[in-house]
């Protein structure tokens, strides 16, 4: 898959059910590098808003890939420590309301840092198990990991999140690393 055209159509704070196309969500902790994987993979440094500051990004951001292809869905992040109670809750309604409406979910991708994963991680997928919604796991910021160190890296988190490494795509979006790993993946899930 080439991806030629992507395009911000919207945002929501709640009551997204899902469009009618297929999409792709991106779901994971705050900080993890959602909107640059979305910004790299899509070849535009200014489509989704990055942040150095956890915890900005409270909305469902819908961007349309190639013309109608298929939709992306940038997630708001989950676990940010300072969140408060009602956030959390707002994020759960949120979230939840999207898995049991979406009708034409195709796969999430569920982002996590090479260095940095943890129990909210696992209970994301948990989450994922529980509405049988198939999902692929994306280390990022493998840029900071050095090239020997790497597969030593994704063996522990292929462990600790108890996933194949199989369904682990390691990914950089400074360098672009593992981009046609994931664009192979949406083919497959998009077109199959
Ligand atoms: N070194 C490195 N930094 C990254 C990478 N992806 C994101 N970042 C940085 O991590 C911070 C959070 O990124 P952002 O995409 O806004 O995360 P989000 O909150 O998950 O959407 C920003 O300062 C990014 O520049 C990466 O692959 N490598
Ligand atoms: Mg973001």
């Amino acid at each position: 898959m080439i991806i030629k055209k992507a395009e911000f159509i919207k945002s929501y704070t709640f009551g997204y059910n899902g469009d009618t196309i297929p999409e792709i969500c991106v779901v994971g902790r705050s900080n993890v590098g959602k909107s640059s994987f979305i910004n790299a993979l899509c070849g535009n440094g200014k489509l989704a808003k990055t942040s150095s500051t956890p915890g900005r990004t409270r909305l469902i951001n819908v961007f349309s890939i190639n013309n109608g292809e298929f939709n992306l869905v940038d997630l708001p992040g989950y676990g940010y420590a300072k969140a408060s109670k009602t956030d959390k809750e707002t994020w759960d309604d949120l979230m939840g309301h999207y898995f049991e409406t979406s009708t034409s979910l195709k796969q999430v991708l569920v982002l996590t840092d090479i260095r940095n994963n943890s129990e909210k991680d696992k209970q994301m997928l948990g989450y994922l198990y529980y509405y049988q919604i198939p999902f692929t796991l994306i280390a990022t910021k493998c840029d900071k990991v050095n090239k020997a160190a790497l597969y030593g890296e994704l063996n522990k988190v292929s462990s600790f999140l108890g996933l194949g490494r199989d369904n682990i795509i390691p990914f950089s979006s400074v360098t672009k690393m593992g981009s046609d790993k994931v664009l192979a993946r949406l083919d497959e899930v998009l077109h199959n």
